[in-house]
This record gives structure tokens, C-alpha cells and sequence, in this order.
């Protein structure tokens, strides 16, 4: 699409946006569901893709009293864990030259941060993330110097590659053509945000990034302010996709930067996707966010359709396809 039809299609849904206050989104059973939820249950537990068990566990250790970066720790052991999940830790595809590289951050109410980027050789990212923000005066380990600092901490170097990533990452050779893959598997990247009883907000991020990367890349997961971003006195956003695109436009940040100028979560989630399809079209590639409010309040919105979210609000989560700029 040139840039002139992309320009007035931005508009157009600009425009349709700011007459519709909030959106409407479609449960993964096709039922409409409200995307600003007028009940406002606390605690709440909202997380990229269809992840459905780590949104669950992290509900269930939030609602039974636990800490909120507990359950989010231990909700994104799941797919980290998960030798299946090809994006996220043990078992997430490698680089192009097969080196399985993970990034991941946390961020909590009070505003501090942690993250590890280009990080190999441990399983579970987001306990090392977490370590680096409560153990270090830094924000940010990347590369030998995070994986150093995970031996000091006692977590155990392991192989990540699987057989079936090193079966696919020859498969891949053959072509070596390197397209991001716009839903893998619908199970991609976790970002997950959460606000407990007292109404505090905390969150966390964990990838392998895109698959057959270049050895060193670094996408916006561990971003904070990409990937993921938190303030307290306004909300919470995280995202997944083609982390250069939200990189480039700082996408969690802006995200809350709309809540804080009154947008409902769902409105800052649409109005930070449009930004990128102004400035990037990002026609051939996904990028999804999910926030939530202070309040409660919860949304999503993608660049393209297919991208889903999980909230728990109760004991039963709740799949939603998120609504999209590109139909
Ligand atoms: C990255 N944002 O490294 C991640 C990848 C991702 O869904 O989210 N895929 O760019």
C-alpha cells in the first residue's frame, strides 16, 4: 500500500475511533464482548496470545493472596518451561547461526526495572530480569554480562536448543530467507500485566525474539517502554510482534502516555497501532498491545487480525480476538 492510501486510512480509522468511545471485541466463543468493562474486578491478569496456562497461574497465586511479581514470575515459567513454545525460552527458535537468545524485563508499581537482553543459556529469563531489578543498580544486563551475573545469582546454564528448533533451523537453511512470521502459532512472545487488590500494577516480558534472527538482535521486548511499561498513577501496557516497529515508536510508553490523556486502555492500544501504520504501514507485519488501567479497565488492538489476549478477572479466563487496523 503506498503511503498516501495508508495516510488515508489512518485518518479514516482515526476519525471512526474518536466517535466510539471504547470499542467492542469479539470473545473467542463469537459473543460480543464490552472491551471497557464497567465492573472493574480486582486483581486482573491480562497477557499476550492465547497463553492460557500462564494466565491462569499467575491469577491463581494473585487471587489467593500471593505477590503480583510472583504470580507474574511464576505465570511466565510456563511457556518458558515449555519445550513446544517456540517463542519464549527452552525450545524458542534460534538464530540464524543457532544460537537460542532470550530476552525478557519486569517492571512493578513502584517504578523499578529490570531486564536482560541477548541473554544464552538459562531457561528462565524473567527470574534473571527480576534479579537484575531487585539485586543490581542497573536496569539493563545484556549479553555474557547477564548470563555472568545468572551463575552469581545460582541459576543452572542449560541447553535451550531443542532438537525439533535445530531440525527447523535446517529446514530454514535451505531458503535462508528471513520473513517474520506475523501469528506464530498464536502463541507467541508473553507479555502480561496485572493489577492486584490494592490496586498496584506490575508486569513482565519473556521471548526468544524472531525466529533466524541476526546474531545480536535485540527486539523490544526487554525494552522498557517498548515492550513493556508500567506507571502506577495510570496503567500498564505490553506488546508483541515485530519488535523493531515498536521500538522505533516507543509503543508501551505511548500506550500509556494515551491512558494518561483519558484514552480507555482499549482507545491508547488503537491509537498507538495507528501511529505505526502512519509512520510504517506495517502492512506484512503484526504488532499487538494489550493495557490496562488503574481502574481496571482492560483492551487490546493489533495491526493485523489473528492476534489474541487472555484475561482472568475471575477463575475462568477469557479469550478475546482482539480487534485490528488491517482487516
Ligand atoms: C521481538 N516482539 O523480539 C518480539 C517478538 C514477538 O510475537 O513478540 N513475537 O521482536
Amino acid at each position: 500500500m503506498s503511503r498516501t492510501n495508508n495516510r488515508r486510512r489512518f485518518i479514516k480509522k482515526l476519525s471512526a475511533s474518536s466517535m466510539i468511545f471504547g470499542g467492542a471485541l469479539f470473545s473467542s466463543c463469537g459473543s460480543l464482548k464490552k472491551a471497557t468493562n464497567k465492573e472493574y474486578k480486582k486483581p486482573l491478569v491480562i497477557s499476550t496470545w492465547n497463553n492460557h496456562e500462564a494466565n491462569q497461574m499467575a491469577w491463581d497465586i494473585l487471587n489467593s493472596g500471593g505477590a503480583i511479581l510472583d504470580a507474574i514470575e511464576k505465570g511466565i515459567h510456563i511457556p518458558e518451561n515449555n519445550p513446544n513454545d517456540t517463542s519464549v525460552g527452552y525450545g524458542g527458535r534460534p538464530d540464524r547461526d543457532g544460537f537460542v537468545t532470550l530476552d525478557a524485563c519486569m517492571m512493578d508499581h513502584l517504578g523499578n526495572a529490570g531486564s536482560v537482553t541477548f541473554m544464552s543459556g538459562f531457561k528462565n529469563p524473567i527470574s534473571v530480569a527480576r534479579k537484575v531489578m531487585e539485586e543490581t543498580p542497573h536496569v539493563i544486563l545484556s549479553g555474557i554480562g547477564a548470563e555472568e551475573f545468572a551463575i552469581n545469582q545460582g541459576f543452572k546454564r542449560e541447553n535451550l536448543l531443542t532438537s525439533d528448533s535445530e531440525k527447523a533451523l535446517e529446514e530454514w537453511k535451505v531458503k535462508s530467507k528471513y520473513a517474520p512470521v506475523i501469528n506464530s502459532e498464536r502463541h507467541d512472545t508473553i507479555g502480561m500485566i496485572a493489577i492486584d487488590r490494592q490496586g498496584n500494577l506490575s508486569g513482565g516480558c519473556s521471548t526468544s525474539g524472531l525466529a533466524y534472527k541476526m546474531r545480536g538482535r535485540v527486539g523490544d521486548s526487554p525494552i522498557i517502554g517498548a515492550g513493556l511499561f508500567v506507571d502506577n498513577d495510570i496503567g500498564a501496557a505490553t506488546a508483541t510482534g515485530l519488535g523493531e516497529l515498536v521500538l522505533k515508536t516507543l509503543g508501551t510508553f505511548l500506550v500509556v502516555e494515551f491512558m494518561r490523556s483519558g484514552l480507555t486502555p482499549q482507545e491508547a492500544c488503537k491509537r498507538a497501532v495507528l501511529r505505526i501504520a502512519d509512520k510504517y504501514g506495517g502492512k506484512d507485519n503484526q504488532v499487538g498491545f494489550i493495557a490496562i488501567a488503574k481502574n481496571g479497565d482492560y483492551g487490546g488492538y493489533s495491526l493485523q487480525k489473528g492476534f489474541q489476549y487472555i484475561v482472568h478477572n475471575s477463575d475462568k479466563g477469557v479469550l478475546f480476538n482482539s480487534a485490528s487496523f488491517y482487516s
